[in-house]
Order: structure tokens, then sequence, then C-alpha cells
């Protein structure tokens, strides 16, 4: 049998001390999926214990791109705590972190609960703002390897975020070019589409994905929608910054 709490409390160590562990697949067999969303449950657990707040939730795999490269047919999700947020134009604490890269993103600022199987029309009726916006993921297994189950319970390696402004919830995010540098030097440009072809349809995901594990998406949450290219290293990099063409600019610097 898994040990949920055992395992949730090792994740929570490596990320609390930015210390990388192996990963729990090989080590304790194979991770159902169910198990691996319950070892997430938990290792966020411990931050709200600590006073952190639930605040969102995060998608990933959404690029058929990486749903192709681990083999996959559906999208994995995470939650956003309160301790994970850096303002836009803020600063990212380097060491807070193991390895971390970054990615370009649409958010959705939600003004309505949603949950379970919604519509298109729907998911997008609940949406109160978008915005430009970076995630920053940190796997806490060394070496940035895993499978599947330590991907989830790692809480979809999500480690921070960055949204720009919020912008009208009518503004397209469809189809933005997005160009996203690194310390001056462009890394990676691409477009919202790769976002399960439309951000909007990430958020209708989110909401079956968070449904099945008994989860309201809430009002005043976000959603970060997913990657619009791969993620680049963050390494030694000084700022990172994201020009999301109609939707704006986002950015941070490092320290
Ligand atoms: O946000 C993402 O799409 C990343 C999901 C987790 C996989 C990874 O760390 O690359
Ligand atoms: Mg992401």
């Amino acid at each position: 049998m898994t040990d949920i709490a055992t395992i949730a409390a090792r994740l929570d160590a490596a990320a609390r001390d930015a210390r990388a562990i192996q990963q729990i697949t090989g080590q304790e067999g194979e991770l159902a999926l169910s198990d691996a969303y319950d070892i997430q449950r938990a290792v966020i657990d411990h931050r709200l214990a600590r006073g952190a707040a639930l605040v969102g939730v995060k998608m990933g795999f959404t690029s058929e791109a990486k749903m192709v490269q681990m083999g996959l047919k559906d999208q994995i999700w995470g939650r956003l705590t309160s301790d994970m947020v850096v303002q836009n134009g803020g600063v990212l604490d380097r060491a807070r972190f193991i390895h971390p890269r970054v990615e370009p993103e649409v958010a959705v600022r939600l003004k309505a609960p949603l949950t379970g199987e919604v519509t298109y029309e729907e998911a997008l009726a609940a949406v109160e703002a978008v915005a430009p916006a970076l995630e920053i993921i940190d796997s806490r297994y060394e070496n940035f390897r895993f499978a599947l189950g330590d991907v989830v319970a790692d809480n979809a390696s999500s480690s921070a975020f960055v949204v720009g402004a919020w912008l009208p919830a009518d503004t397209d995010v469809a189809d933005v070019p997005m160009v996203m540098s690194v310390d001056g030097a462009v890394v990676e440009t691409g477009t919202s589409a790769a976002i399960l072809g439309d951000p909007i349809r990430s958020l209708v995901a989110a909401a079956r994905l968070a449904g099945a594990a008994g989860l309201t998406l809430q009002p005043s949450w976000t959603v970060m929608l997913g990657g619009a290219t791969a993620a680049a290293a963050i390494g030694l990099a000084r700022a990172v910054s994201l020009d999301a063409g109609h939707l704006g600019r986002v950015g941070f610097t490092v320290a």
C-alpha cells in the first residue's frame, strides 16, 4: 500500500529545503494516479497548515507535444497556493528553488464557481478577467526526471507564478503570440493556441479534473491554463519577461 503521508512529507520537505529527492516510482513501485493526487493534496495540506491559502489551480501537459512526449491522453493539474505568488515585476528568490524553469502561459481569474463537466460557453461565462502569466516549475526530483505518478504527486512541478495586468474577460486569448525572453534574449516563441488549441478548453478540462477530485474552482481563484511553449531553464538568469501581444507583458527579476 502506498504510504501517502510519508511520501507527502518527503515532497513537502524537498520543496521547503530546495533539495531534490529521488523519484517515488521505482523506489515504491508504480504509483496509481489516484494515489498520486492524494499525495498532492496531502503535500498542499502541509502548506495550508503553515498558513498558506489555496488561490487556484494550474494545468499541465496541455500541449499535444508534451502529451505525446509523456504518452498521455489527458492533462494533469496542480494546486496554486498564496506562498507561490510572485508579483509582476517582482523578485524571484533563486535560493528557494532547485532547478527552476519558466513557461509562458495565459491565466484567468474566475468570478463564479466551476466544477465537473462544463461546456466551453459555461467555462467562459465563469471568467472575470484574463492575463499573460509566467509559471515557474521546479521538479522536486533529481535531474527533473519523473514518471506520471511522480509529477502529479509533486503538484505538477508547480512552484511559483507571476500574473500580468488583468484584462476584461472578453479579451481574445485563443491565438496570442508569445515571446519569452531571458536576460533580454528571446528563448521561446509560440502561440497560446498551443494550449489545447484554445486556452479556454484548458479551463473546461480544469473544471472536469478538479470536479473528479471533489474540488470546485472558486470565484477569485486564478487558473494557470498551461504552457504555450517548452519551458526554459532559469539557470543564472537575472530577468525573465513575456511579451504576449495584445495581452501585454509580464516579468520578474531573479535575486
Ligand atoms: O506546467 C506544465 O505543463 C508542467 C507540468 C509538469 C511537467 C514538467 O515539469 O514539465
Ligand atoms: Mg505550466
